[in-house]
C-alpha cells in the first residue's frame, strides 16, 4: 500500500536545523507510578483512563485501542535484516530513518507510551461470502481488481482526522498532554506496536490478525507523553496453516513473517514507479491496484468486521469494472474519479501501466481487448507505451 511517509519526508526536509522528523512535545510534565498517572499534580487511575479512551474510540469508529511501551529493541535486528536483504526495493523512505522506526522516543522525544488503534475497513454493505466473491473476480480476466482497502475514501485522511479527535477527547479527560498522531505517515513500526499492545498477532503474511476481526483493518497510533499502563499481547493462532504463503501469486512471502516487497503485487502496482519487471506481469493477472489474495484465503477473515463508517463504502467505478473502460479514462477523468481516494497518489501513468499489464494478461486468455490496447500505442508516456507493447505481444485467440 502506498505510504504517506514519502510525502511526509518531502514536507519535513525543509525544516531548518531539525534532526528529528517530528518535534518534541510541548505539554505539561507527567509521571506514572503504581497505575496512577500524575498530570498537573493530579493522580488519575491509568486503567480507568484507558477504558475511557476505548469508549471514546468506539464512538469515533475505531474497533480497538491498546497501549504499547516504547521498547521495540527486539524488533531492531529484524528490521535491519529486512533492509539489508533489499526487501524494501525502491521504497527509499523505509531506509531513511534507520532505527528511529523502532525507537518511538527518538522519533518524538518525550514519548512515554504509544496508544494504538485499529479501524475495520470492510465496507458496510459487504455481503456474507464476500471472500468467495472476491476470489471469483480473479477468474474474470477482463475485470480490473482494485484491492478492498482502496475502494473508498483514503484511510490516511479518515484515521488521521479521527485520531486527532480522539486526542482532543482525551485532553478533556486528563487535561492538556503532548501527543502526535500517525497512520502510515512516519517511520513507525505500526504492526509491531499493535501486536505488542494486544490488537492481534502477526500472521505469516506479516499483517496483523485478530480472532474477532481477521486482518481487514487499518492501524494508527498516538505517541503520548503520559505513561499509561500497557495492554498485554495475545497468543498467535496461525498454527500449521500456510494458506497465505501458498496462494501468493509471486511467492513474495519468502518465509513465515518475511515479505520481499519487491515481489509483492501491492508494491509493484502502487509503490514501484518504473517498469514492472516482466517476470511479475503474468502473475499480476487482473490486479490493477494492490492485492488481497493472502487475506482472502486466510481462515480468520471470515470474522472480518464491517466498518462502522460510510467512508469506506466503495465508490462507483472502482469495483466490477471492465479493464477496457478503465483504460479509457483521461488524466482529467482519473483525477476527478479518484479525488479523496488513495489511488490518486499513483498518478494516471502508473494507473494505465497497471491496466495495460492486466489487459495483456486478458489477451493471453483469449479476451477481445486488443482494440483497447491499440488505441494507446502512441501514449505520451514511454512507461505506458512499453507496457502496451508488451501487452499486445501476449499471444491470444482474439484477432
Ligand atoms: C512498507 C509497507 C508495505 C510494503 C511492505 C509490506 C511489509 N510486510 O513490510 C508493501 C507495499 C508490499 C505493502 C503491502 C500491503 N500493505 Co502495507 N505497509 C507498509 C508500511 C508503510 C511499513 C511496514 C514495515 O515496517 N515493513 C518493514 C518490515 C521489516 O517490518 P515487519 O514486516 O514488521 O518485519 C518484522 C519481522 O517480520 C522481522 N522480519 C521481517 N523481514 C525479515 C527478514 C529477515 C531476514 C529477518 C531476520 C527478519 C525479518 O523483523 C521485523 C521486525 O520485527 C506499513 C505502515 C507502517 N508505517 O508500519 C503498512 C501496513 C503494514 N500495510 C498495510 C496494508 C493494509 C497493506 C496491504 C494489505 C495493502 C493491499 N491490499 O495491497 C498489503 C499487504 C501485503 C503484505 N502481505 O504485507 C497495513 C496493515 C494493517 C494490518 N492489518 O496489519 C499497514 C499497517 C498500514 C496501516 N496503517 O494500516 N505494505
Ligand atoms: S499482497 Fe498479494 S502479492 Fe503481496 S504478499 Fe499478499 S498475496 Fe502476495
Ligand atoms: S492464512 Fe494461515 S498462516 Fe496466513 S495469516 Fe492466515 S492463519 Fe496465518
Amino acid at each position: 500500500m502506498q505510504s504517506n511517509e514519502g510525502m511526509a519526508n518531502i514536507r519535513l526536509r525543509g525544516q531548518v536545523g531539525s534532526k528529528c522528523l517530528c518535534g518534541p512535545f510541548v505539554g505539561p510534565d507527567k509521571g506514572f507510578y503504581n497505575g496512577l498517572v500524575t498530570i498537573n499534580s493530579t493522580q488519575i487511575d491509568g486503567n480507568q483512563v484507558v477504558s475511557q479512551i476505548q469508549a471514546f474510540a468506539r464512538e469515533l469508529g475505531f474497533s480497538q485501542i491498546g497501549v504499547a511501551s516504547v521498547d521495540l529493541s527486539s524488533a531492531e535486528a529484524g528490521l535491519l535484516a529486512w533492509l539489508q536483504q533489499g526487501f524494501h526495493g525502491d521504497m527509499a523512505y523505509m531506509a531513511h530513518h534507520g532505527l528511529k522506526r523502532a525507537r518511538p522516543a527518538e522519533l518524538v522525544p518525550g514519548t512515554l507510551c504509544v496508544i494504538t488503534a485499529r479501524m475495520d475497513y470492510l465496507p458496510r454493505t459487504t455481503e456474507d461470502g464476500w471472500q468467495a466473491v472476491e476470489l471469483a473476480r480473479l477468474n474474470q480476466p477482463t475485470e480490473g481488481i482494485v484491492s478492498v482497502y482502496a475502494r473508498g475514501r483514503d484511510y490516511h485522511k479518515v484515521l488521521r482526522n479521527r485520531l486527532q479527535q480522539l486526542s482532543d477527547r482525551i485532553a478533556t479527560l486528563i487535561g492538556p498532554f503532548g501527543h502526535r498522531v500517525f497512520t502510515d505517515s512516519a517511520p513507525v513500526l505500526e504492526a509491531e506496536l499493535a501486536a505488542r499492545s494486544g490488537q492481534g498477532w502477526r500472521g505469516k503474511h506479516t499483517l496483523l490478525l485478530n480472532r474477532e476481526a481477521g486482518s481487514l483493518f487499518f492501524l494508527g497510533e498516538i505517541y503520548v507523553d503520559v505513561a499509561l499502563p500497557v495492554t498485554e499481547p495475545v497468543q498467535p493462532h496461525c498454527g500449521t496453516c500456510t494458506a497465505c504463503m501458498d496462494v501468493c501469486p509471486t511467492q513474495a512471502i519468502v518465509a513465515p513473517h518475511r515479505l520481499d516487497a519487491r515481489r509483492c503485487i501491492s508494491y509493484l502496482t502502487i509503490e514501484h514507479a518504473g517498469a514492472i519487471p516482466v517476470e511479475f506481469r503474468a502473475p499480476m493477472g487482473n490486479r490493477i491496484y494492490g492485492c488481497d489474495d493472502c487475506q482472502l484465503v486466510c481462515p480468520w477473515n471470515k470474522f472480518a468486521q464491517r466498518s462502522a463508517l460510510p467512508d469506506f463504502d466503495p465508490r462507483e467505478g472502482l469495483s466490477g469494472q471492465q479493464l477496457a473502460s478503465l483504460f479509457e479514462w483521461t488524466e482529467e477523468e482519473f483525477l476527478k474519479r479518484t479525488e479523496g481516494s488513495p489511488i490518486r497518489r499513483i498518478g494516471h501513468a502508473r494507473w494505465q501501466r497497471n491496466i495495460a499489464v492486466a489487459l495483456g494478461n486478458a489477451l493471453r486468455q483469449g479476451a477481445d481487448v486488443r482494440a483497447a490496447l491499440l488505441r494507446q500505442v502512441e501514449h505520451t508516456s514511454a512507461l505506458v507505451r512499453e507496457h502496451v507493447a508488451w501487452a499486445l505481444a501476449q499471444k491470444g485467440d482474439s484477432k
